[in-house]
Formats: C-alpha cells, structure tokens, sequence
C-alpha cells in the first residue's frame, strides 16, 4: 500500500513500475520492524553475512563485485541543458538523450524482483534546512543503509504533504556491467539515475549525488550552500562551544579531524571537541545575519582501513554496533571483521574482502583500501548535543586544506572573505599510495568539491562571492592548514591528529582578534610562539614550527602557474574577484 497520496509522487512511480516491472512494490516504512525484516532476507540471500552478536550487535558485512568497489568519477555525468552550464569539471550529456540511454538500460530489469520505495530526509525531518527525497531500488542493501544514512520513513511523507519539492532518485542494479555504470544528475529536473552499480558511494543517492551534487545547484537559486565539509564544535574551559566547518581532499584525515580527541594538556584544561559531521555541510545564513551550518546526513559512510584506537578511537566505537561493513576481510575465529592497520596482527583465519580465503602469508590486502562501515551518527561518543538542531550551528570559522609537503604553512588565514574564496579555489593534494596511479602528483581540488559541484565550477566560485556580499562582516573568517608539511628528509614535521587542536585554537583565537599575526605574501601566518606546543617537547620545536610556517615565494610562483591553467579551462567565467587574488599572489611572490 502506498504510504502517500502526493500527486507527484505516485505518478512518477507508475512510470518507474512500467519501466521496470518489477513483481512487487515495498514502501519503506521507517520501522524497526520492517528493517529487521529486511536484515533477515538479505542474509538468506546471501546478501549479507550476520557478525558475531555479542561483540558486534546488529552489525552485517556486504561484499560488493570486485569491479564495482568505489565512485566512478568519469562515469559521473552532470546533464544540463548546456554543456557550459556544467562547466569543464564535469563530464556532460545531453539531458534527452541521456534519459533515453539510461532507460533503455534500467528496462525490465526489476523482473522478478522488488521495487523498495525509500522516503527520506536529508536534515532533521522538518528543519528549515532539510530536504525530501525518494529513491526506488532493487537492492535491501542500498535501503539498509540508507536508513542509517538518512532520516527514512512515513514521517517524512506527512512533512512533503502533496508538494511536489522533491529529489527524484532511480537506482537500478542491472547486471553490475561496469560498461553500462552511469551516476547522473539532471540538476534541473531534481533528478538522480545511478545503474549498475551496487557501491555506496554510486547508490546511496542521498549522499554525494543529492546532498552535494543536486544540493549545489539548488543552494544557488535558492541563496545557500551544500559543501563538502566537516562539522566540528570546540568547547573552552569557559563553556563556550565555536563551531567550525572544513573541507579536504580525500586522504587528508577528514574523519579523524572531525572527531579528533583533545591532547591530554588540553584534556585537563577542559577542552572538549563535538562532532556534528564528517563529510557534507548544509550552510545558510541565520536569522543573525551569521553563517550556520547542518550535517545532513545521519550516518558515517567511513572509510575502514588505518581507522583503529589509536587513530580515531571515536569513529571505531561508532561502529561498534548495528553498523554494516562492506567490502572488509572477515575474521573466520570469532565472525567478525577487520581491516589493514585495524590491529598490529592481522587475524589468522580469514576471508578476505572478494570472501576467498585470506592465506596468513598472502601480500594481498585482507580490506580493500576503499571498504567501508555505515554507521549511525549517535553511536558516535563525541556527537554533538546539537546534531539534531534544526536551526543548524553558527560557523566562526571555515578551512580549506590540503596535503602539501613543501608549500603550504601549517596554517595561514586568508586576508578576507574574497580572498578566502580564491584560497579554497586554488586547493590542491598530492597524491597518496591510497590512490591508483603515481604518488605525490599535484591534483587540484577546488574546495574539495572538483567530483561533486552540480553545475559550472566557475559559477559556484561566483556563488561563494556573492555569500560573502550577503554575510558582510558577520562571515566567517577563512583559513587554510596543512598537517603535511615535511622536513629535508622527508619526514612529517607535525604530529597532526589530536595535536590540531592546537592549530584549531589559534584559528579561534584569531576570529576573536585574541592574537596578531604576520602578514606574508599568501596571507596572515601565525607568529610561531602563538601556536601552543607545550607537551610537544622531542616533537615539535619553535625552530621546526618556524619552518612548518615558512613560505617559499620560489614554489609558490610555480604553483600560480597551476591555478592559471586551472583558471583557463573556465573561458573567462572566473569571477573577477578571483582573478584578482590570483594576480596579487603572483606580484607578490615575484
Ligand atoms: C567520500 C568521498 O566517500 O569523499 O566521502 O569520497
Ligand atoms: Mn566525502
């Protein structure tokens, strides 16, 4: 039985149900009742493994085909009407003829299967930020977890009542033929196509495809912003919590900043760090006139391998319970899981993430480097008491960041708003071993949305112009850090980690005009006796913090080059105001 009577709704349902055909129609209720349902089919099926109950409760884990393991960026396809509306960072078709392929492609393929009907709300159902959407699958995977993900159910019908303001969102499974993968968005449409494909990253359509994707575009006609950001609240001794929001490419310790353990100094002071959220930041201007910010999602869609005690204690006990891995080796002793740097020893008897056996002298990764938990955000022990706050949390201050070993300070604040813009356009990553292809490759990634933004980069750069206009001096103040900044030899030069907050608190300190600066040529550098590194004797000295704050005029002159080309893709669209910081950068460097 439909759960809704919207119009729009159901309309648009009856075409999937004829394209498709599928045997029956399941509308995802929300219930725990019809989930745990769901739990037991899947694991008849195969579909899932059930984990040990008493030391992982609730917990699953779900092998994806080996060929379908992570996003695929060149399969990512924004269809606006224009291919300029897109922009050169985007890969573009033609809207018609794009719905004609993918329909050819998800025809008749949900015979002999269910259709799941999953309403969902990405924010608190309800809250002035949050957003509607429906996604139809053939997969109890893609529902499972997005009832971690999101906020599911019937409330969230009877909050859309008959109003037709929704993201429509089609997932089809087909055969998993990686010739056929399409992930598309028709940002005019309100629209998601994602086919054969089974990984979160292509299916779990509430995520990178709406909230940012989709969500990018939308923020522009409608005045807010959908970053890729996460969202941390720093409590002082006083009692005061300042919220920050930061972006990074993957493989900067996004995660582990996001839930970060105050240093033991700081611990016994009383300082206390809350996690609102780890991946996507919904901004918007408050009542205040100040900038604020909701997660909207309701999960942690993490990455497992190098997460453990020590390196993120916080998202390890978040995923201690009803949480479902994917694609991690699986510990055949005590039916549970495990991954690369889990634990010092890997476990002796094992599958590993394909579910072949795991020889002990094997080189083969039991995990694969992109596997995955999905776990629900209040498993997490520092999530913020205002994770559910429906007016958001006020931002004081937004970082960009990067893993650069020799240009970037460890930290430096833009001169201003604009300036900060052209901070975040210009950010870059080297590379990892994390990543297929060469290591320590210059990528650029401008504000860490290069896969994500949903319409012409240049314009979004535009849009973040004008946010500033409207936000006048109660924006926030805009920083860029480094934690990867190493020495002659090669080392790493900061212990990052928890060791950021004391990055963090100069950053706060310096939105309170509580600390002066140097300004250098790239913007205000911290005076190295204004970052706090007491109990970092043997670590960090204030010559080596002196170096890790030191700008390279030399290597910053080649790196304008960089922003240059990147700039040049846009045929002018660059606004004017970025152009402009591009040019002071290099008269000051010169
Ligand atoms: C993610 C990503 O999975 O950014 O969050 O790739
Ligand atoms: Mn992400």
């Amino acid at each position: 039985m439909a759960l809704t009577t919207n119009k729009s709704i159901l309309d648009w349902l009856d075409e999937k149900i004829e394209l498709v055909n599928p045997d029956k129609v399941l509308w995802i209720d929300g219930s725990e009742a019809q989930l745990e349902e769901l739990r037991k089919e899947a694991v008849q099926t195969g579909e899932m493994i059930k984990l040990n109950e008493e030391k992982l409760p609730g917990c699953y884990l779900h092998r994806t085909k080996p060929n379908d393991v992570a996003r695929v960026e060149d399969r990512t396809l924004i269809c606006t009407p224009t291919e300029e509306e897109a922009g050169p960072t985007n890969h573009w078709k033609d809207p018609e003829e794009c719905y004609k392929m993918l329909y050819d492609i998800a025809r008749v393929t949900y015979q002999g299967r269910t259709m799941y009907v999953i309403p969902y709300s990405m924010g608190p159902v309800a809250s002035p930020f949050s957003k509607i959407g429906i996604e139809i699958t053939d997969s109890i995977y893609v529902v499972l977890n997005m009832a971690i993900m999101t906020r599911v159910g019937k409330e969230v019908l009877d909050c859309l009542g008959d109003s037709d303001e929704w993201i429509r969102g089609f997932h089809a499974k087909c055969d998993v033929d990686p010739e056929k993968r399409w992930i598309v968005q028709f940002p005019q449409d309100n629209t998601i196509i994602s086919v054969n494909s089974a990984y979160g990253g292509n299916v779990l359509l509430g995520k990178k495809c709406f909230a940012l994707r989709i969500a990018s575009f939308l923020g522009k006609n409608e005045g807010w912003m959908a970053e890729h950001m996460l969202i941390l609240g720093i409590e002082n001794p006083q009692g005061e919590t300042k919220y920050i929001c930061a972006a990074f490419p993957s493989a900067c310790g996004k995660t582990n900043l996001a839930m970060l353990i105050p240093p033991e100094s700081y611990l016994k002071r009383g300082y206390k760090v809350f996690t609102v959220g780890d991946d996507i930041s919904w901004i918007r201007k408050g009542p205040d006139g100040r900038l604020y910010a909701i997660n909207p999602e309701n999960g942690f869609f993490g990455v497992a391998p190098g997460t453990n005690e020590k390196s993120n204690f916080n998202a390890l006990e978040s995923t201690k319970k009803n949480t479902i891995f994917t694609n991690v080796a699986l510990n055949l002793d005590d039916n549970t899981v495990w991954w690369e740097r889990l634990t010092k020893e890997r476990p002796a008897n094992a599958l590993d993430w394909k579910g072949n056996p795991w020889p002990i002298d094997s080189t083969e990764n039991g995990a694969h480097p992109n596997s995955r938990f999905t776990a629900p955000t209040k498993n997490c022990p520092c999530l913020s008491p205002e994770f559910e706050n429906p007016q958001g949390v006020p931002i004081s201050a937004i970082i960009f960041g990067g893993r650069r070993a020799k240009l970037a300070p460890l930290v430096y604040q833009s001169r201003d708003w604009n300036h900060g813009v052209f901070v975040g356009s210009a950010m870059a990553s080297e590379t990892t071993a994390a990543a297929a292809g060469a290591v320590g490759v210059v990528r650029s990634d401008p504000m860490a949305m290069l896969p994500f933004c949903g319409y012409n980069m240049a314009d979004y750069w535009g849009h973040w112009i004008e946010m500033g206009k409207k936000l006048g001096d109660k924006a926030p103040k805009i920083f860029n850090v480094n934690w990867f900044r190493k020495d002659d030899e090669g080392n790493f030069m900061w212990p990052g980690f928890g060791d950021n907050l004391r990055v963090l608190n100069w950053i706060l300190k310096r939105c309170d005009g509580e600390v002066g600066a140097k300004e250098t040529e790239i913007g205000f550098v911290p005076n190295a006796e204004d970052i706090n590194i007491e109990g970092l004797e043997g670590e960090v000295s204030i010559d080596s913090l002196n170096d890790m704050l030191s700008v390279d005029k030399e290597l910053w002159l080649e790196d304008t080059k960089r922003i240059e080309e990147l700039y040049a893709k846009f045929n002018g669209r660059v606004p004017k105001e970025l152009v402009e910081s591009l040019e002071t950068l290099k008269k000051n460097v010169q």
